[in-house]
């Protein structure tokens, strides 16, 4: 791998960013701000928050949006990352509990040492600046593929959704550490096959970081970047939920997989077809966040769809009502939110008939940076918030 690459000459900066807020939001408005290029941090009671240009802002006015300005984002970026870093590569003052990805690649290691007959530790292929994309399985006769349902959690999807990365860190540690010392723990492990890919996008998060001060960012680092989470090749590119604009930060990329770190994640999911049946049951992506269970489909607006009958839409929101019961959350579809075409939970479903979720995590409302940037002491009561849910998914993927 390589680590501390400079930034490119000619990354995309975000100078001019302001960060804005529109109030009483409705679905087809909140698809609009997310189509303008805007960038859309956070949805919650239809109060939408986002960054956006200045040029991007007027257009929005124009169209009839009443824009709140809530601050400058450059400047808010400087204020959240005050005081000198122990390394270059390291979180900020306050932010050290994060783990950076040499940190995590020491903690994977570490943990397969610890529990070698229930984690497995392998990659399902390169970043685009070549870091590997590491993959945890944990089951009881881990080194045999035994015929047990299989579970998949994906995280960091999005460079800057570092909460996210800890969240897949603790299922890890959870369900080895506790392997044989809580029952429940211990009874799923030895009748699930559980993979855990910890960071989708170490290329965008190593480059948050890296700078002195985070970025901001959102998408990889291939070009000026391609949004992980709009490259997926289901009804890619199809409904205005992506932009073909390679500065948007919703770049669906030139075409569905261009991302060498979807394509890997795709052909692993693609290897668990064994005999003609998929071994993936349920998923959940991690990302941050607004607090939401969301289910798909994200590309349209309609309940039921082609691959998605009113019984498995019914599942979706009995199932994704008991997950945002336990943790709190707000269930909804996906496109109740905006639509977004590309996602990973439309391909799992459409092409696997995985029941796969997307999980926005802490907190409801950001507000300001601390939306994406929880101050180090978060991790451990937001991601403890969500033990339950894991074990309601790993449940529900054996009545698949
Ligand atoms: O827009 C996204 O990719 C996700 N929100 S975020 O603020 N973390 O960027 C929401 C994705 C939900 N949509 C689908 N799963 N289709
Ligand atoms: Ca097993
Ligand atoms: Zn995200």
């Amino acid at each position: 791998m390589i680590a501390g690459l400079a930034a490119p000459a000619g990354a995309q900066q975000l100078d001019d960013r302001g960060l804005f807020e529109v109030h009483d939001t409705d679905t087809a408005q909140r698809t609009a701000i997310a189509h303008s290029g805007a960038d859309v941090w956070g949805v919650r009671d239809g109060t939408v928050t986002f960054a956006a240009q200045a040029s991007q802002a007027e257009e929005l006015r124009a169209e009839g949006l009443d824009l709140v300005r809530l601050d400058d984002l450059d400047r808010m970026l400087a204020e959240r990352s005050p005081g000198v870093r122990a390394a270059a590569d390291e979180f900020p003052p306050g932010d050290e509990a994060y783990h950076t990805y040499t940190e995590l690649t020491e903690e994977l290691q570490q943990t397969v040492s610890d529990h070698g007959d229930i984690a497995k530790l392998s990659s399902v292929g390169q970043s685009h600046e070549g870091r590997d994309l590491h993959l945890i399985t944990i089951s009881g006769n881990v080194e045999v593929d035994e015929d047990e349902p299989e579970v998949l959690f994906t995280c960091n999807q999005h460079a800057r959704e570092h909460l996210t990365t800890e969240m897949c860190l603790r299922i890890i540690q959870r369900f080895t550490d506790e392997y044989g010392q809580d029952p429940t723990v211990t009874e799923l492990v030895d009748t699930r096959e559980i993979h855990v890919i910890p960071t989708v996008n170490p290329d965008g998060a190593e480059y948050d970081i890296e700078g002195g001060q985070y970025r901001g960012w959102r998408k990889n680092r291939q070009g000026s970047g391609t949004d992980l989470n709009r490259n997926w090749g289901y009804q890619w590119g199809c409904c205005g939920g992506s932009s073909g604009s390679p500065s948007s930060e919703t770049y669906r990329g030139p075409s569905a997989f261009s991302a060498p770190e979807t394509a890997a994640v795709a052909e692993f999911v693609g290897s668990r077809v064994v005999s003609g049946t998929q071994q993936i049951t349920a998923h959940i992506d991690f990302h941050s966040y607004s607090e939401l269970v969301l289910w798909p489909y994200g590309y349209t607006y309609d309940d039921t769809a082609e691959n998605m009958t009113p019984e498995q839409a019914k599942r979706f929101q009995e199932v994704g009502a008991r997950l945002a019961d336990s943790n709190g959350y707000t269930p909804q579809q996906s496109s109740d939110l905006y639509i977004t075409d590309g996602g990973i939970n439309d391909w799992l479903w459409g092409e696997h008939g995985i029941l796969s979720f997307t999980f926005e995590m802490y907190p409801a409302t950001g507000g300001g940076l601390d939306g994406f940037y929880p101050p180090g002491d978060r991790i451990e009561p937001e991601t403890q918030r969500n033990d339950e849910a894991v074990e309601i998914l790993l449940t529900e993927a054996g009545a698949a």
